[in-house]
Formats: structure tokens, C-alpha cells, sequence
């Protein structure tokens, strides 16, 4: 297994400008990629939040199951978290999240109302790279507000989205400055939220492929024709064989097979694949 580590020097820029802007927040929005929520969060993050409440979305919901959503969120609330579950681009969803962040301070604003006070809500949106931050943030408020792109590092800087009651920061996305856990640094890798550029992507690959014959044996088997029951490397070489990455000379093209599998994986292509439904140790 390589070893992940990544926490390029635009990170620590970005958890300064997020140190610095806590105070001017009532709250947070912690968004988490369903596929792999425990894996998203970022202890240095949490004491950031301290006090002040949050709301965890388990975004990217459509790309597991149901079941998958009531284990993890069952999790999550026995810790005492708010969580709500989304699809960054449903509108509907966006109004959910509204009216979640609404329900959260609902004493404080009532307080406020009561002294003839409009409170405007100031709320950090923060988590890991690719989660779908900016895209709720734009679900949120019915319009396109903040950019967005299915890879790391499309947020730059911090970027404040006003509506008429909540101003929201869009924030770039912050990994853990180090991974004790490698599988959720694997984890992570999967998903698109570590910049694939400093991934040894083939290796990254027959770790992944060991991952899914434990857990969803079939997957693979179903989607490239490959045998059940192969060692990583066969399965490896077995897809390459069925879509032809073959290369002049005869070798397999393990690049191309390695972005293909990882390419259909992040679109559930080959299925509704969610990899951690309890923390990992
Ligand atoms: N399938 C799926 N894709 C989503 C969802 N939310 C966001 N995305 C996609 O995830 C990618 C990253 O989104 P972005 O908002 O830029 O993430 P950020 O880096 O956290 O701001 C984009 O391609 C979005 O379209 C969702 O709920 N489901
Ligand atoms: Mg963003």
C-alpha cells in the first residue's frame, strides 16, 4: 500500500483565512462525501467549529444507498451531530439545508426578533476537497454563486454568498495535515478529494481492487466481464485485456486501466459503491 500524505502549502493558507473568519461565523455547514463520510473529517476542522453549531450534510447521496445513509447517519446522530442528507444539486435539497441552518438557531433568531432584530446568519461551509460545497452553496441560494468542478481544488481563496438572511463563506476544501488512518487516506483518494497528479494511480488501483472483492465482490465481475475470485493483479490485468488497454508491443496499459476503473468508480458506473458505513480504526 503507498503511503498518502497531502497538505499543499494552499491548504494552510486556506485553514488560516478559515482561523481567522470562525469568530465573524454563527455557525458551520461540514459538508462529508457519503461514499466515505468518516474518512472527511478533519480534527483540526472540529476545533475550529468548537463551540458553535453544526450541521453535517452527507452530500453525494445519490451515489450510495439508502441503507447505506441510515447506518451512517444513526452513527453520526448517536455522536450527536445534526446531519441531513443531500444531492448538492437538488434544489430541493438546497431549501432543506436552508431550513435545517434556520432550525438550527432558531432560539437565537427568535431571541433577536423579539428586540426587533433581523440577525443575518453567518455560516462557514467547510470539508475536504470535491465534496460539494460550492455546488450546495449554489443549490442554496437557486443561482450559480460560487464555482465548482468534479476535482480538487476548484474553491480558491474564501468566497462570501450573500441571500437576505444568511451570508454563507464558501471555503476552499482542507485535508487532515497528516493521515495516521491510511485507509481513509485511500478512501479519499478514491472519491477525487486528493489531487490525482501526486497519486501512484496503478498501485492506488490493486489497492482499490483488493478493497472491492472483500466488500463487493461482484462489482468488477459485473461491469468489465473480469472472473470472481482473481488475485488484484489478474483482476488488474483482466480488465485492461477486456477493454483493450493493450499496448503497442503487447504489454498491458496499466495507466489507462488504472483512470478507466477510477473514472467509472467516481460515476458510479460500477454501482452504488459506499465505502465506509461505521469508522475505521
Ligand atoms: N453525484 C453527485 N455529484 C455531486 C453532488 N454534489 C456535488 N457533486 C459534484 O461534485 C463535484 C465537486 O463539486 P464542488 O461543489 O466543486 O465541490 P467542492 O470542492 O466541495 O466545492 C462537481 O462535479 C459536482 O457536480 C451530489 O450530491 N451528487
Ligand atoms: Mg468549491
Amino acid at each position: 500500500m503507498q503511503t498518502i500524505q497531502w497538505f499543499p502549502g494552499h491548504m494552510t493558507k486556506a485553514l488560516r483565512m478559515m482561523e481567522e473568519n470562525v469568530k465573524l461565523c454563527d455557525g458551520f455547514v461540514y459538508v462529508l462525501d457519503a461514499r466515505a463520510p468518516f474518512a472527511c473529517f478533519n480534527y483540526k476542522l472540529e476545533k475550529l467549529f468548537s463551540s458553535k453549531p453544526t450541521l453535517c450534510l452527507l452530500n453525494k447521496s445519490d451515489t450510495v444507498t439508502q441503507s447505506d445513509i441510515s447506518k451512517i447517519s444513526a452513527v453520526l446522530r448517536a455522536e450527536n451531530r445534526r446531519v441531513l442528507a443531500t444531492v448538492g444539486t437538488s434544489q430541493k435539497d438546497g431549501k432543506a439545508v436552508y431550513n435545517a441552518i434556520i432550525d438550527l438557531f432558531k432560539e437565537k433568531l427568535e431571541q433577536k426578533k423579539a428586540k426587533g432584530i433581523n440577525k443575518t446568519l453567518r455560516i462557514m461551509v467547510c470539508g475536504i476537497p470535491n465534496t460539494g460545497k460550492s455546488t450546495v452553496i449554489n443549490s442554496l441560494c437557486g443561482k450559480k454563486q460560487a464555482a465548482t468542478g468534479d476535482k480538487a481544488g476548484v474553491t480558491k481563496g474564501k468566497q462570501w454568498v450573500k441571500l437576505s438572511d444568511i451570508e454563507l463563506l464558501d471555503t476552499p476544501g482542507t485535508m487532515p495535515p497528516s493521515f495516521d488512518n491510511q485507509v481513509y487516506a485511500h478512501h479519499l483518494a478514491y472519491i477525487g478529494s486528493i489531487n490525482d497528479a501526486i497519486l501512484d494511480k496503478e498501485s492506488l488501483l490493486l489497492d482499490f481492487i483488493e478493497e472491492l472483492s472483500e466488500k463487493f465482490p461482484n462489482a468488477l465481475a459485473e461491469r468489465y466481464g473480469v472472473p470472481v475470485g482473481l488475485t488484484p493483479i489478474e483482476t488488474y490485468e483482466a480488465i485492461c485485456s477486456s477493454r483493450g488497454f493493450i499496448l503497442r508491443g503487447g504489454e498491458y496499459d496499466y495507466e489507462r486501466g488504472a483512470l478507466a476503473v477510477f473514472d467509472d468508480f467516481r460515476k458510479q458506473r460500477l454501482g452504488k459503491l459506499c465505502l465506509e458505513t461505521s469508522p475505521i480504526n
